[in-house]
């Protein structure tokens, strides 16, 4: 016997991409169940060699579904979430709604998967942000071993962080400016995205910084360990896929590069790519479509006591949002929901 699946927000670029994932990792499920909002209804979605018709996610009855995978964003989840929560589905939220209360489990299965069993508080779980999930499957293998203290990050992210509309603008764009007469100013970024990069991702905080980098910091806190301190920098770049993070840790402990380099060839959800040679390293349009987190350019950093640098890239529609999520549903079926 398998799991009843339902996937809501599923015409999207992470609704589309988890149905993808959910069929090439042969999850088992008796039913997958493609929901949408009424604008999209009736829209055609693939999961493996069959095509899903979307149905009504105002209308639909959660009772029977033993997992709900939500990418509809924070607004629509505040609705629906405690609605499927309440009719016995666990739910997988991407959005940020739930990420940040402290009773719901905040997961990436490579890096905390014992948080799993505090699902049964609110039939909840959350996804982290994209960003942050690539960036911790690589810090904590590194961490168990010798301890971070801080980490700087600067990121290059991806238009498709920013949902079909980010993509469509950076591909008009890029059009627009070539052929006269063709649409180029900017709607979804605040700035040229084409042949550009915009150093602002999310809405600005108090303090100076935007939302992502605080993101970055929060969730990295609850994921792997407070006392680990984070300052970031995200940017948007104009790459349709993958997101790309330049990492400077200062550790505890001293950590070689060759040892990193070696505890990370064994860590779980990575791939080494580093050779110090032309092309020996890792780039978004490699990654694209692939479930590891990229890691390369591991070398020391000379200008702190105990300090490594590397890059980490990963598809952030896989690792950074369905993906993590499938992962987070397989884990709850081994642990929590077993069937069979
Ligand atoms: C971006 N990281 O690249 C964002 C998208 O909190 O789940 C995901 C936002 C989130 O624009």
């Amino acid at each position: 016997m398998g799991y009843r699946i339902a996937v809501a927000g599923a015409t999207g670029n992470v609704g589309r991409e988890m149905l993808n994932i959910l069929a090439e990792r042969e999850f088992p499920a008796d039913e997958v169940v493609a929901l949408a909002s009424r604008n999209s209804l009736g829209t055609e979605v693939s999961y493996g060699d069959e095509t899903l018709k979307t149905r009504d996610l105002d209308q639909f009855d959660f009772t029977g579904i033993d997992i709900a995978l939500f990418a509809i964003g924070s607004g629509p989840t505040k609705t629906y979430a405690p609605k499927a929560a309440r009719a016995g589905a666990v739910v997988i939220d991407n959005s940020s709604l739930y990420r940040y209360q402290p009773d719901i489990p905040l997961i990436v299965p490579e890096v905390n998967p014992d948080a799993v069993e505090q699902y049964r508080t609110h039939n909840i779980i959350a996804n982290p942000n994209c960003s942050t999930a690539q960036m911790v499957v690589a810090l904590k293998p590194l961490h168990d071993r010798a301890r971070i203290r801080r980490v700087v990050v600067s990121t290059y992210q991806s238009v498709s962080g920013a949902g079909k509309e980010g993509m469509d603008e950076l591909w008009l764009q890029t059009k627009g400016i070539y052929v006269p007469g063709q649409e180029k100013e900017p709607k979804k970024f605040t700035k040229q995205i084409a042949f550009n990069c915009i150093p602002h991702i999310d809405v600005f905080m108090e303090d100076g910084s935007t939302k992502e980098e605080w993101k970055m910091v929060v969730e990295t806190k609850k994921i792997v360990d407070p006392k680990i301190k984070v300052t970031a920098t995200c940017v948007r770049v104009p790459v349709f896929v993958g997101h790309s993070e330049a990492i400077n840790i200062e550790f505890e402990e001293p950590l070689d590069a060759d040892e990193a380099r070696e505890i990370l060839r064994e860590a779980p959800g990575i791939m080494v790519i580093d050779k110090h040679e032309d092309g020996g390293y890792a780039t978004p349009v490699e990654c694209a479509g692939d479930f590891a987190t990229f890691v390369s350019r591991i070398r020391e950093d000379i200008t702190v006591e105990n300090g490594l640098a590397m890059w980490v890239v990963s598809d952030n529609l896989r690792k950074g949002a369905a993906l993590n999520a499938v992962q987070i549903a397989e884990l709850l079926g081994r642990r929590c929901l077993k069937k069979g």
